[in-house]
């Protein structure tokens, strides 16, 4: 009986080269993953809802329509302009050669907390802005870690520069993520206004996955949050309570923003930061702290300080989101982390 089995079976080397062939398939099958995750551009056009569509007006040289039927709707942040005129940037909506044009002189910074287990999203953060974040332009990056000994420098073009501090290491992640905004005040005052003329500030667990230029560059910038930017605004998770600094009453607010993307001119992230820092000391006094810290005192201070630039969810976006059709380009992407990992 056994002989007879034995016979039946194919030649060892057969059964090592089939395993092989599986193997290498599987790899195919998970780089061919990796490669529709960190796809850069969405080839299928958006459909927008008839409703939106039917009052509309085409734009020249901007492929983008102009929405007439948006204010006050969930759709809000589909429109190219908000109700101020604050122009909302979305693939299709600028001319990058202009603008490159008019930058040309622009000193850039890129403000990043990398603290305690964050650093190791550092290498590939700075690697990834390296390929797509202003490339061609004068940036300095803003590195704050309580493990400067261990950074880990990667290859940079000509014109950029990587500026290691020292952060203190909070117990809790909240306060990590808070601290960003103390340090922004003094940075923004001392040091940065001789260095450079707009700031952008951004979370470490994050890559760029496409362009991300001086189109991003205003006054006043934020992100829309890109799990909330179909929301109607009583659903966004702004502040409600009124104790809180932070609050933001029903009936206030354009968007939900997300603090993983903001920035300004250097003298309006002083101003920013100074009145969310206020706001979280003040709530400290009163033993609470905002719904979702620091992004929640961000928010109000935009309630009542409208940016001048809005970015779509297209400069943040998680693969993990529903809603991906509506976002062509996916250029700075969360990294999927273990939360409770992490953060101890
Ligand atoms: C962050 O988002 C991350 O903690 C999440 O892992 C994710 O990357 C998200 O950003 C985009 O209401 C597929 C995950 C769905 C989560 C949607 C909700 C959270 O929204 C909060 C405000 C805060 O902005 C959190 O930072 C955000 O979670
Ligand atoms: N952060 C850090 N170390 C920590 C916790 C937070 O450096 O232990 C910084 C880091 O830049 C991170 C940001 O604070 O990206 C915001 O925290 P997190 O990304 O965890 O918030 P989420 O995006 O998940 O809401
Ligand atoms: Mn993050």
């Amino acid at each position: 009986m056994h002989g007879t089995w034995k016979k039946m079976l194919p030649p060892r080397s057969y059964v090592i080269w089939t395993l092989v062939v599986f193997i290498v398939f599987l790899a195919g099958l998970c780089i061919q993953n990796t490669d529709r995750v960190f796809q850069a551009k969405q080839e299928q056009p958006i459909v927008f809802p008839d409703r939106l569509v039917e009052k509309s007006i085409e734009l020249e040289h901007c492929e983008r329509k102009l929405l007439l039927n948006t204010v006050k709707k969930r759709t809000m942040a589909l429109n190219v302009l908000s109700t101020w005129l604050a122009p909302i940037i979305w693939d299709g909506t600028y001319d990058i050669n202009v603008l490159n044009n008019q930058h040309n002189e622009t000193r850039i910074g890129l403000f990043v907390f990398a603290v305690k287990k964050y650093i190791r999203f550092l290498l590939p953060f700075l690697e990834s802005a390296e390929r797509y974040f202003m490339v061609g332009h004068k940036v300095t990056y803003y590195v704050f870690t309580d493990k400067v000994n261990d950074v880990v420098k990667p290859k940079m073009a000509e014109g950029r520069i990587l500026q290691l501090h020292d952060v203190a290491a909070d117990q809790r992640w909240q306060d990590v993520s808070m601290r960003r905004m103390e340090t922004l005040t003094v940075f923004t005052k001392e040091r940065m206004p001789k260095e450079i003329d707009y700031l952008v500030c951004a979370d470490v667990d994050m890559v760029f996955n496409d362009h991300v230029g001086v189109e991003i560059l205003g006054d006043l910038v934020a992100t829309i949050h890109p799990a909330l930017f179909l929301f109607e605004p009583e659903g966004f998770t702004y502040e409600r309570r009124p104790i809180s600094a932070a609050y933001v009453p029903h009936g206030q607010g354009d968007f939900y923003y997300m603090a993983a993307l903001y920035g300004g001119k250097v003298d309006e992230i002083y101003k920013l930061s100074m009145a969310c820092h206020k706001g979280i000391e003040e709530d400290k006094k009163k033993d609470i702290e905002a719904l979702w810290q620091e992004e929640s005192h961000l928010n109000r201070y935009l309630v009542y300080n409208k940016p001048t630039k809005i970015l779509s969810p297209e400069y943040i976006w998680d693969t993990d989101l529903p809603n991906g059709e509506f976002i062509k380009r996916k250029r700075f992407l969360a990294v999927r982390k273990n939360h409770q990992e992490v953060r101890n």
